[in-house]
């Protein structure tokens, strides 16, 4: 495989994907994105003047750009990260969620229908698209229950869910209906360096740090399954050479925590980190708010598929991860202060109204 076009890049996974990509030399990679507020092209400044990597900023639901870029780029395969992804926000405005997750990935989709049944028949059975889901289309898990795995019927709960779950839905038609050749993997919650601090782990981080409270959504009970985000690259790297056409992978953290569990685990790390004044703990920032509705109580994955037939298991610890990701906070402020203060969104209108950047 030489050259993947990578959606939604400059986001938090994609913009990880890319850095783990290009450093192992994987492919050569087409990066396309539209940057909403929720990318950051500071992630990838380093591979910026690397040849083998290229930026344009656009829409995945642009049909024109897209088959362009696939007529110019001729891409071994697609890797649809593109998505709105906060579920918070989700509640408050769906139809954006339905406009990206859905029509996006449709129209991405088509374009895509169109470059690979006009490809040598070589290149048809060596093509794939990889759809990156989500284990929240699976629903929500009570205490008991067994954690998802790919044989769980779909069950979104959040506008978010749902239109993830519309898209995988679209996925799955193309390999059955044109055949395609598509995978989906359903992830849990993921962490790490570059995630937006709208999501609970930068949030609190970022909060901690400035002294400000951190909220916790109802009781704090709900469990998530936490996965360190260059696990997740692996997996992902993994289903694209190996996976098998047609099937869907669950990728998870095999690392249930509540919420609770989770903040209070970043405010032991900054007490040690950044010690403040004598018999302060970042924990006393603690404050239990209103929940978020629809709160699904518990996503867990059970990722023996992925073991059993990729070898592919999580490697970074939660302890670990999580110091590593603190400390990537503390060490990079001019990056926390330029979303921070909405500096990178200026920045972005500024020099992105063309836009193709870069070419390999
Ligand atoms: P993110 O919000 O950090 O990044 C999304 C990226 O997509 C941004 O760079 C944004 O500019 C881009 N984008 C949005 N709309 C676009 C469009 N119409 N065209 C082109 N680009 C567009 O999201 P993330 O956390 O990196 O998640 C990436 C993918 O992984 C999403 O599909 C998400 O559903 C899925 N996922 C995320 C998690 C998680 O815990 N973050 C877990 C499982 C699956
Ligand atoms: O301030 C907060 N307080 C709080 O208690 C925030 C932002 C969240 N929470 C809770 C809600 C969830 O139970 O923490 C948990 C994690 O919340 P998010 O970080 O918003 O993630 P979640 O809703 O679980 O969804 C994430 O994982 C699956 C990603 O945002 C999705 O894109 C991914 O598909």
């Amino acid at each position: 495989m030489r050259t993947v076009l990578v959606t939604g890049g400059a986001g938090f996974i994609g913009a990880n994907f890319i850095l783990q990509a290009r450093g192992a030399q994987w492919y050569n990679v087409v990066n396309l994105d539209k940057l909403t507020y929720a990318s950051n092209l500071q992630n990838l400044t380093a591979l910026e003047n690397e040849p083998g990597y290229c930026f344009i900023r656009g829409d995945i639901g642009d049909p024109q750009l897209v088959s362009h870029l696939l007529q110019q780029y001729q891409p071994d395969a697609v890797i649809n990260f593109a998505a709105e992804s906060h579920v918070d926000r989700s509640i408050l405005n769906p139809l954006t969620f339905a406009l990206t997750n859905v029509t996006g990935t449709l129209q991405l989709l088509e374009a895509c229908r169109a470059y690979w049944q006009k490809l040598p028949l070589h290149k048809q059975e060596r093509f794939r698209f990889l759809q990156v889901s989500t284990d929240e289309v699976y629903g929500s898990l009570s205490i008991t229950d067994s954690p998802f795995c790919e044989d769980n019927p779909y069950a979104p709960n959040s506008p978010y869910a749902a239109s993830k779950a519309g898209a995988d839905h679209f996925v799955r038609a193309y390999y059955h209906t044109y055949g395609l050749p598509t995978l989906i993997t359903n992830c849990s919650n993921n962490y790490g360096p570059r995630q937006f601090p709208e999501k609970l782990i930068p949030l609190t981080i970022l909060n901690a740090m400035e002294g400000q409270l951190l909220p916790i959504y109802g009781d704090g009970q709900n469990i998530r399954d936490w996965l360190y985000v260059s696990d997740h690259c692996e997996a992902l790297h993994l289903v694209l050479q190996q996976g098998k056409v047609g099937e869907t992978y669950c990728i998870g953290g095999q690392n249930e925590q509540t919420n609770l569990m989770v903040v209070e685990k970043i405010c032991t790390i900054l007490d040690e980190l950044l010690p403040s004044k004598p018999n302060f703990s970042h924990s006393s920032l603690i404050t239990f708010v209103k929940d978020r509705p629809g709160h699904d109580r518990r996503y867990a994955i059970d990722c023996t598929k992925m073991n059993r037939e990729l070898g592919w298991k999580p490697t970074e610890s939660f302890d670990t991860g999580l110091l590593k990701t603190v400390q990537w906070y503390i060490n990079h402020p001019q990056w926390v202060e330029q979303i921070r203060t909405g500096a990178y969104q200026s920045w972005i209108e500024q020099n992105y109204t063309d836009r193709t950047v870069n070419y390999l």
